[in-house]
């Protein structure tokens, strides 16, 4: 059995996702960032970044969302194709999202969300770089259902960053394809399951109040903890 270790949070949700998608049997804990549990001793075992998600597959323990989607496309032979130019395809969208998509709309949502000062450079300049990604995704997905034709795990691993557009202050605006592919992939039934783990299912497209304050409460809280990590050793 999988033991997940987990937040609601768009890097969590890519293994809710991929996991709901497989039909992998799996148990979640969740880690209370806002308490600040990932950075605690226990935890850094799994996962030495102190960040979730990380999982535990019997001995074998990882970390990092993209390895996860990738150890769990190998190990359950799906999601992943096997031929080798299709799977590189897949794997270096995957690389994009991982080293540009999640880091870009994750610092427009800190930079717009959960900090009080506000911070022009860096709110036109990650709302821009997250613009320009989108607009290649854009390019991409023309005349394609997903973003290697058949969905994959560079389809969960992007979803959710791409869903948080809105909470991002990142405009969509013109962008139809990408559009389109976020109702394609919001209407699977594997990602709402995947997405309803850690929020109430009639949370899942809309967020109530308390839980917006929460988040940006939650995330200020990440925010001011930086460089407070405490040394393992
Ligand atoms: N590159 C990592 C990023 C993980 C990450 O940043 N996770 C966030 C939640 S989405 C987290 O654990 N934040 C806690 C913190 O900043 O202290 C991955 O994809 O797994």
């Amino acid at each position: 059995m999988i033991e997940l270790y987990t937040a609601a949070t768009p890097n969590g949700w890519k293994i809710t996702i991929m996991l709901e998608e497989c039909g992998i049997p799996y148990t979640v804990h969740a880690v209370d960032l806002a308490r600040g549990e990932q950075r605690e001793a226990w935890f850094l075992e799994i996962s030495p970044n102190g960040r979730i998600p990380a999982i535990r597959d019997g001995d074998q323990s990882l970390f990092e969302s993209g390895a996860i989607l990738h150890y769990l496309a190998e190990t359950s032979g799906r999601f992943l194709p096997t031929e080798p130019q299709r799977r590189w395809e897949v794997l270096q969208w995957l690389h994009w999202q991982m080293g540009g998509v999640g880091p870009m709309v994750g610092q427009s949502i800190s930079f717009n969300r959960y900090i009080e000062e506000r911070v022009p450079y860096a709110i036109e300049r990650y709302g821009r770089e997250s613009r320009r990604l989108f607009e290649v995704l854009e390019r991409r997905l023309e005349g394609r259902e997903y973003v290697c034709d058949e969905v994959s795990i560079a389809d969960f691993a992007l979803y959710p960053w791409v869903r948080a557009h809105k909470w991002a202050r990142v405009s969509i605006d013109g962008l139809d394809n990408l559009s389109a592919w976020l109702k394609r992939m919001r209407s699977r039934p594997g990602v709402e399951r995947g997405l309803a783990v850690g929020v109430p299912k009639d949370e899942i497209d809309q967020w109530s109040a308390e839980r917006k304050a929460s988040y940006r409460r939650g995330g200020a809280s990440m925010v001011t903890a930086v460089g407070k990590e405490p040394d393992p050793s």
